[in-house]
């Protein structure tokens, strides 16, 4: 029996007309993602292109030698093409490394949050088929080892974990330098096919736990190259990675791929504190970073006090959640930066302001999308257009959105259109000048300062809380983290605390943004006349005060 993820994964991912357009207009070039690497090497080989937050730096030559080593190594490590392998790193050279080097070995990384947790982590182990993972040994006070101790007692599957710095003594785990001492001399691999799954992101997540999104070599590399080209990358920029370079934003849009994709040089910040990224923007002469909402109010504030030259800093990319017009208008009043929006999604389709929109544009729009044949439709509940500058839903496809997730018929029935438009959940209108406008999202996505999952999700686990007899979580607008999450819990008897719940909840191995921040206690919960919860109404009563 053929193995189902495999055959998902090598399915056809657009119909064979289309792909040939986008091959003859020139956004698939049919090479591999990393091969911007290795053109640098040979024309600027002591350009630097990567330096982590301690210092360390690699050239292009020294970039590209070793993604070739990592590849190597990582099949006489056992890892063969089509093989999916967990990546779970901080912002560290390593991170990097790892991710080029097995997608030139034609290993699929499959990326994921540090902040992730045991659900997350094995829904996505398990829905990969996943066979090896990277991690740290520790990032603050957490130790990665014991999370994925526990994740492949429930993933047998995983059978090697590579891990930069202390290994431990664990079965089938060795440190980064272990795995790097494996690599031999260069071998001729074969060509990637540019139409094969390059790496597996996952999604914020409706409906349930994150999905997993296939992105191929052609489409990711028109991502990163396209979004270079439209934020004005060059070969004189130096990116920050100040967000966690697992996530499409910094990763592809343009982030390090798109900076590669030019020339230019990337800076990884382990962390992202006001103090970490502003020291690394004057002593490595920054000039573009992105950011979430909530991350640049931190920095706006920090900045009042803070006297560190961040005079080469001249973009900031801020998308993953609305930005507010004040914010903007405030990060305009730094001296030389200008904001770009970035309405964006790890399914495909980027919206950028763009440097040549006029200032109001930029301060209240969330861009326009990045491709000519990017095709936008605003629909109402019966999936039919609006009118002009109306509020709907956004479906979406292009040469960069996938037209199917790594996941069941139902799921994808649900997620895409017939004639593969993406479904975005996304509510927003259009400006005659093409710009959108984000209205807030239908269905039960939760938004909390960038970081997204399903209320389901939360509601699937607090529903076995003994004291919990009916439950439902909601997204309520928040001030500092433009949404936070408020569980309404309709209790047996005694009422359970919030503390007890987000122990509950921790002790399932949650993640710890997906906790609730509020609580609610209520005689009941609403309902369709289908008999699901009924997030208006439920919108409704959060407004109104608690009664005393
Ligand atoms: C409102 N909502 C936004 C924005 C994303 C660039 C930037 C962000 C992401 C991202 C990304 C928003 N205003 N400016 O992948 O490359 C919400 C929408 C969207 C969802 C996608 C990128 N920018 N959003 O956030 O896959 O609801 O990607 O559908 O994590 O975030 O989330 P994600």
């Amino acid at each position: 029996m053929p193995d189902p993820i495999v055959s998902a994964l090598s399915a056809p991912r657009w119909p064979d007309d289309v792909a040939r357009r986008y091959r003859e207009l020139g956004y698939w070039r049919g090479e591999e993602l990393t091969a911007p690497v290795r053109h640098y090497a040979a024309s600027h080989p002591d350009k630097p292109a990567l330096i982590d937050s301690v210092g360390r730096l690699l050239t292009y030559a020294e970039l590209d030698r070793t993604a070739d080593q990592v590849a190597s190594a990582l099949q006489q490590w056992g890892l063969a093409p089509g093989d999916r392998f967990i990546l779970q790193l901080p912002n560290l050279l390593e991170l990097v490394c790892l991710l080029l080097g097995s997608v030139r070995a034609g290993i699929i990384p499959v990326m994921v949050l540090p902040t992730h947790r045991e659900q997350e982590v094995i829904h996505l182990a398990k829905g990969s088929g996943a066979v090896a993972c990277a991690i740290a040994d520790r990032q603050a006070s957490y130790d990665f080892r014991g999370l994925m101790r526990r994740v492949r007692d429930a993933v047998p599957g995983i059978g090697k974990v590579v891990v930069v710095g202390e290994p431990g003594e664990d079965d089938g785990v060795i440190s980064y330098d272990r795995l790097m001492a494996m690599a031999g001399p260069p071998v001729d691999r074969p060509p990637v096919d540019a139409h094969a799954v390059a790496l597996l992101l996952h999604s914020g997540g409706t409906g349930g736990l994150p999905k997993l999104i296939p992105r191929t070599h052609n489409d990711y590399d028109y991502n990163a190259r396209a979004s270079a080209e439209a934020c004005g990358f060059d070969e004189n920029t130096v990116y920050l990675a100040a967000l966690s370079a697992a996530h499409n934003f910094p990763l592809a849009c343009p982030g390090l791929l798109g900076t590669f994709s030019v020339g230019g040089t990337v800076v990884l910040a382990r962390e992202p504190s006001p103090d970490s990224v502003f020291s690394l923007i004057e002593k490595h002469k920054v000039t573009v970073t992105a950011a979430v909402p909530t991350l640049v109010s931190l920095w706006l504030e920090a900045r009042e006090f803070d006297e560190t030259d961040i005079s080469s800093l001249k973009l900031l990319q801020v998308g993953g959640a609305k930005l507010a017009e004040s914010v903007a208008r405030r990060i305009h009043e730094w001296p030389g930066v200008r904001v770009q929006q970035v309405f964006g999604m790890a399914e495909g389709l980027l919206n950028y302001t763009r440097a040549e929109d006029p200032i109001d544009i930029v301060e209240t729009t969330q861009g326009r999308p990045l491709s000519p044949d990017d095709e936008i439709v605003i629909v109402d509940e019966e999936g039919q257009p609006v009118a002009d500058g109306a509020v709907g839903e956004l479906w979406t496809r292009g040469p960069y959105t996938i037209r199917s997730y790594l996941a069941g018929p139902e799921i994808n029935a649900r997620s895409f259109t017939p004639d593969g438009f993406y479904r975005t959940g996304d509510m927003v209108r259009r400006l005659p000048s093409g710009h959108l406008v984000v209205a807030g999202r239908s269905g039960d996505q939760i938004n909390r300062g960038g970081e997204k999952f399903s209320a389901v999700e939360i509601e699937n686990h607090l529903i076995d809380h003994p004291a919990v007899k009916e439950i439902a979580v909601l997204g309520v607008p928040d001030a500092d983290l433009g949404q936070a999450s408020l569980a309404f819990v309709h209790p047996v008897e005694t009422p359970p605390s919030l503390r007890e719940l987000k122990d509950f909840l921790r002790q399932r191995g949650v993640a710890t943004y997906k906790l609730p921040d509020r609580l609610r206690i209520v005689d009941d919960i609403p309902l369709t006349r289908f008999g699901k919860i009924d997030r208006k109404r439920l919108a409704l009563l959060a407004d109104e005060p608690v009664p005393s």
